[in-house]
């Protein structure tokens, strides 16, 4: 095996209560059926394949209740996080890259609760149209895959910013968020205020995706390990319609691949997650597809 060579796990987190619709959580058969774990040992990594994350469901009655609820089925959001984030600790103490296949953005909960248990200042760069920094205050949904960057920051509610006990789990500057384009109100002033960086569709225009990722990872530095969270939404609708919100204006194929493999050339990255896609929008496999070459890209597929 060459010296870039990673024992990764793929772990598939068949999970969409987050999201104002269902859907999401086929994402995860999808893109495994593009032959992801295949194509990752023809890279040279050890590649094992998780069993799925057991389906956590509202319980009926409570689900009845939950539409006035500004915390959309937040037991199950919640029970869910808190097995996927002891899975992942497990994958990181095992020294396994874990690659966690959504499912809707709440996850990233339990990821970045997971992995925070073993890196102290642990960076997350943040691929989405959106922010995901609402709080139950600012949220115009109540859906919770709008809350999961905040609540990792240690804003939003007890049971979830206190997964595996430390708060908050990444800080404000330890965060890059790129491709935001359809942020709302609070979301705006949070960024604001925590002085999170964060490189809209305009600053890609502006700078081009390989200056954006430069800075990127330059405010990254110090930090000692590095979570991808790729909300396929980032991408163009274009490119990416089966997502549940496609925004226009996202990323370009290229861009979204130049950026995975400008990261892959950094050596930064320590874990990664791919969210949001939702096959039951599109006839076709074209953002599975997607997003199973941008996780290769990640690893170290190369056009030459
Ligand atoms: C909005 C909210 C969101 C993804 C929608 C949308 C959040 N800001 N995230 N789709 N992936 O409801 O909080
Ligand atoms: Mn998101
Ligand atoms: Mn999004
Ligand atoms: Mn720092």
């Amino acid at each position: 095996a060459s010296a870039h060579s990673k024992k990764i796990t793929l772990l598939p987190v068949p999970f969409d209560w987050g999201a104002g619709r269902r859907g999401a959580k086929d994402g995860p058969e999808a893109i495994l059926r593009t032959g992801l774990e295949r194509k990752l040992r023809l890279l040279r990594h050890e590649v094992e394949t998780a069993p799925a994350l057991p389906e956590f469901k509202p319980l009926s009655s409570a689900d009845a209740r939950a539409a006035p609820h500004a915390l959309k089925h937040l037991d199950a959001v919640a029970d869910m996080n808190e097995a996927l984030a002891l899975q992942v600790s497990a994958l990181v103490g095992q020294r396994r890259f874990p690659i966690i296949l959504g499912g809707d953005h709440s996850i990233a909960i339990g990821t970045i609760a997971g992995l925070s248990a073993h890196y102290k200042q642990l960076g997350v760069l943040w691929f989405d149209a959106h922010s995901d920094l609402n709080t139950a205050d600012t949220s115009p949904s109540g859906n919770l895959h709008g809350m999961s960057l905040a609540v990792s920051l240690g804003l939003g509610h007890d049971r979830l910013v206190k997964l595996l006990g430390r708060c908050p789990k990444v800080l404000p500057e330890h965060i890059v968020i790129v491709g935001a384009r359809d942020l709302d109100e609070g979301e705006k002033q949070l960024i604001r205020q925590l002085g999170i960086r964060c490189f809209t569709m305009q600053d890609i225009d502006r700078y081009g995706i390989g200056k954006v990722l430069e800075e990127a990872a330059r405010q990254l530095q110090g930090t000692d390990g590095v979570h991808v969270s790729f909300d396929i939404d980032s991408v163009d609708p274009n490119e990416a319609p089966g997502t549940g919100t496609p925004v226009p204006g996202g990323m370009s194929y290229r861009e979204a691949h130049y950026a995975m493999e400008l990261l892959q050339e950094s050596g930064m990255v320590t874990s990664a997650e791919l969210v949001e896609v939702n096959p039951s929008l599109e006839p076709g496999q074209r953002t599975s597809r997607l997003a199973s070459g941008l996780l290769l890209s990640l690893l170290g597929e190369t056009i030459l």
